[in-house]
């Protein structure tokens, strides 16, 4: 088991998952993602600390804290992607894999919701593949961090 926990920190209404929009987002909670990550992680031998704010202050206040406590961070900021230079430049301050998720194809979508600033500062982006987003990206994590053992 590595040390350092992998943040997977969730952006704002991604609470309401499963609960409402099917059609967009899947009748997949974020309780059931949770219990995906946590299973993988365990096989992979990553910690894992699995959080959801609504909140873009709070956001930012759980990357300072990965900062100095975290070996990685996966995160979908929700739409504060789209808007957030503040989780950008937070996510900045990080030297150590940082991977974007979204369940769903952004590309695809408004246009508004093409430009991300956080993937500036991602190393890797994972869009489209609903839930199983955030267990390819814990896969890649275990890749990297074994990488740079
Ligand atoms: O595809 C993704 O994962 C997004 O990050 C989801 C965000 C959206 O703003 C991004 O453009 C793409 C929205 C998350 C809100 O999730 C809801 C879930 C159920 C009902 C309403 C919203």
């Amino acid at each position: 088991m590595s040390e350092r926990p992998v943040f997977v920190l969730n952006g704002p209404n991604l609470n309401l998952l499963g609960k409402r929009e099917p059609e967009i987002y899947g009748h997949t909670t974020l309780a059931d993602i949770e219990a995906a990550c946590r299973a993988l992680a365990q096989e992979l031998g990553l910690a894992l600390e699995f959080r959801q704010s609504n909140s873009e202050g709070e956001l930012v206040s759980w990357i300072q804290e990965a900062r100095e406590a975290a070996s990685a961070i996966v995160i979908n900021p929700a739409a504060y992607t789209h808007t957030s230079i503040a989780i950008m430049d937070a996510l900045a301050t990080c030297s150590f894999p940082i991977i974007e998720v979204h369940l769903s194809n952004i590309h695809r979508r408004e246009p508004f919701r093409h430009h991300s600033y956080v993937s500036k500062v991602a190393q890797a982006v994972i869009a489209g593949c609903g839930a199983h987003g955030y267990l390819l990206a814990l896969r890649h994590v275990a890749y990297l961090l074994a990488q740079s053992r």
